[in-house]
C-alpha cells in the first residue's frame, strides 16, 4: 500500500506568464510526460491578484512580493497537477533552482531563462504545499483519477 501511495504523489506545476508568452508550454509539459509523470489536471487562466496573494502567502514579507504579484497576474498562466513517484522532489529537480544562475543546464530554468524574477515556471516545494496549491487552483472534479491501464485501445 505504501508503494502505491508514493506512486500517487502529486505536485502543482505552473507555466508562468513569461513561459506562456515565450511558447514554452508544450516544452514543459513534454518534459513531465517524457519523464513518466501523469497529467491529472490542466487549465489556462489569468489569475487575480487575490488568488496569487494566497498562493504566495509565505512570501508576503519579501521585498519582491508586489512585483511578483504584478508579473504573475499580467497574463495567462497554465496550471497543472502532475502525479507519480516522488513528483514533488523530481518536479523541483526538473525545474531547476529558483535563481537561474544556480539552475543547471538540462533543467527547465537552466535551459530557458536568465532572470530570477522571470523564471517561467513554478513547482510545489513540499507534498503539503502540492496538496494546498492543487486545491487552491482546481475545484473538486477538475483533478482527474485515471490510469493508462484502464484503456482498451492502447496495447
Ligand atoms: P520557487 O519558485 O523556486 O519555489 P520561491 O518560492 O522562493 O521560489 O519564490 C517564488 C517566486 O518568487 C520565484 N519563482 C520568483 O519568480 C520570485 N522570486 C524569488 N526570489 C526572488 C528575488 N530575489 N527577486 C525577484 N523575484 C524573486
Amino acid at each position: 500500500a505504501k508503494m502505491a501511495d508514493q506512486n500517487k504523489e502529486r505536485t502543482f506545476i505552473m507555466v508562468k506568464p513569461d513561459g506562456v508568452q515565450r511558447g514554452l508550454v508544450g516544452e514543459i509539459m513534454k518534459r513531465f510526460e517524457n519523464r513518466g509523470y501523469k497529467l491529472v489536471a490542466c487549465k489556462m487562466c489569468t489569475p487575480t491578484k487575490a488568488h496569487l496573494e494566497e498562493h504566495y502567502r509565505d512570501l508576503k514579507s519579501k521585498g519582491f512580493f508586489a512585483g511578483l504579484i504584478e508579473y504573475m497576474s499580467s497574463g495567462p498562466v497554465v496550471a497543472m497537477v502532475w502525479e507519480g513517484k516522488e513528483a514533488v522532489k523530481m518536479g523541483r529537480m526538473m525545474l531547476g533552482a529558483t535563481n537561474p544562475l544556480q539552475s543547471n543546464p538540462g533543467t527547465i530554468r537552466g535551459d530557458f531563462c536568465i532572470d530570477v524574477g522571470r523564471n517561467i515556471c513554478h513547482g510545489s516545494d513540499s507534498v503539503e504545499s502540492g496538496k494546498r496549491e492543487s486545491e487552491h487552483w482546481f475545484k473538486d472534479g477538475e483533478i482527474q483519477e485515471w490510469s493508462p491501464a484502464q484503456s482498451k485501445w492502447v496495447y
